[in-house]
């Protein structure tokens, strides 16, 4: 029998088999049962429409319940967006609470954290964007988060001194990690230690150390208890670890602003920030002038220098 379905139920359709959320889902699928004409022709597939409503309003009760869901949007913010992975009760949030603005809950049972929480590490004049995470841990681990350690410029691996279990959680981390196709070694990892001020510690930092992760970068905190200088010797070592350099650029004739610094990788050259200021530069790009430690002031280089730390440049083109 024919249904006779009308454009505007097309349409409807047509977002229902695109949509890329259960809610957008919900909404074309309300108006195509809105849409639909009320026939003998029509019944069994009214019929249908309200099953799969059924079904998907059970999994947005589901993911209300659970406060589950299946990925996170995350907008980049800073320099280097860097995320906090590690154990259940390691600190992580504790340390996001610590090093940024940001004041995520922090508690002694596990997963506290739900869902990622940015804040912003301020480095002198250099803004790092720290994201804290639900645990990693064998038990369970938010399915979404591989993908945004993925995608972060770096990670630190937040470890828990004051746990005697401490090797064995490493490797359980390792191995969630792994099986969501992040590979430890490929990714630039800083391990950050915590809870340095309980008993024990010491001796389960040497253990540690004795393991394949101890040829990680690593550098120790207590994120509970630490001092305005440790706080501040631990923001170096995250500048220090991203293996970036800063650099400045001016106008001929003007002075430069020291303020906001075009953060590169470590052996970049005049053309990578040029790229950085503006596309066109690649091609137009003709020299440029730096100033900086061990240079003579304004002295001419030419589009493959290597720039240093602190640099400023003029960019001719
Ligand atoms: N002794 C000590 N306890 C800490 C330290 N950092 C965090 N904690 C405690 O460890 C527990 C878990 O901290 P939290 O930041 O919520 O851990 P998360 O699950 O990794 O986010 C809390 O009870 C904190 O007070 C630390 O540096 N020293
Ligand atoms: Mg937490």
């Amino acid at each position: 029998m024919p249904a006779n379905l009308t454009p505007q139920y097309m349409e409807a359709e047509k977002r229902f088999k695109h949509a890329g959320s259960v809610e957008d889902k919900i909404a074309a699928l309300e108006e195509m049962m809105a849409t639909i004409p009320k026939h003998k022709g029509t019944e069994k597939l009214q019929a249908d429409l309200k099953k799969k409503m059924s079904v998907l309003r059970k999994e947005t009760d589901q993911q209300k319940k659970s406060g589950r869901r299946d990925s996170f949007i995350l907008e980049r913010e800073g320099a280097r967006q860097l995320a906090m992975a590690g154990a259940p009760n390691s600190g992580k949030s504790q340390l996001l609470r610590t090093v940024t603005n940001a004041t995520p809950e922090v508690a002694e049972y596990p997963y506290t954290t739900r869902i990622p929480i940015p804040g912003m590490l301020v480095f002198e004049n250099v803004r790092l964007q720290l994201v804290d995470l639900p645990p990693i841990s064998q038990e369970y681990t938010e399915p979404w988060i591989p993908q945004i350690i993925r995608n972060a410029d770096a990670v630190l691996w937040i470890v828990d001194l004051s746990d005697d279990d401490v090797l064995e959680s490493l490797e359980e981390s390792n191995a969630v990690l792994t099986a969501g196709q992040v590979d430890i070694q490929a990714i630039q990892v800083l391990m950050v230690a915590n809870k340095k001020d309980t008993g024990g510690a010491e001796d389960r930092l040497a253990l540690i150390k004795e393991t394949q992760y101890g040829r990680l970068p690593l550098t120790t905190i207590s994120a509970a208890a630490a001092s305005p200088k440790e706080i501040a010797e631990f923001k170096r070592v995250v500048y220090d670890f991203l293996n970036v350099v800063r650099v400045y650029t001016k106008a001929p004739g003007k002075k430069p602003d020291l303020t906001d610094p075009y953060v590169v990788a470590r052996g970049s050259t005049v053309l990578d920030v040029a790229q950085k200021v503006h596309r066109d530069f690649v091609e137009n790009l003709k020299y440029a002038r730096i100033w900086g430690e061990g240079k003579a002031d304004g002295i001419m280089v030419p589009r493959d220098f290597v720039i240093d730390e602190g640099d400023i440049l003029e960019l001719h083109v």
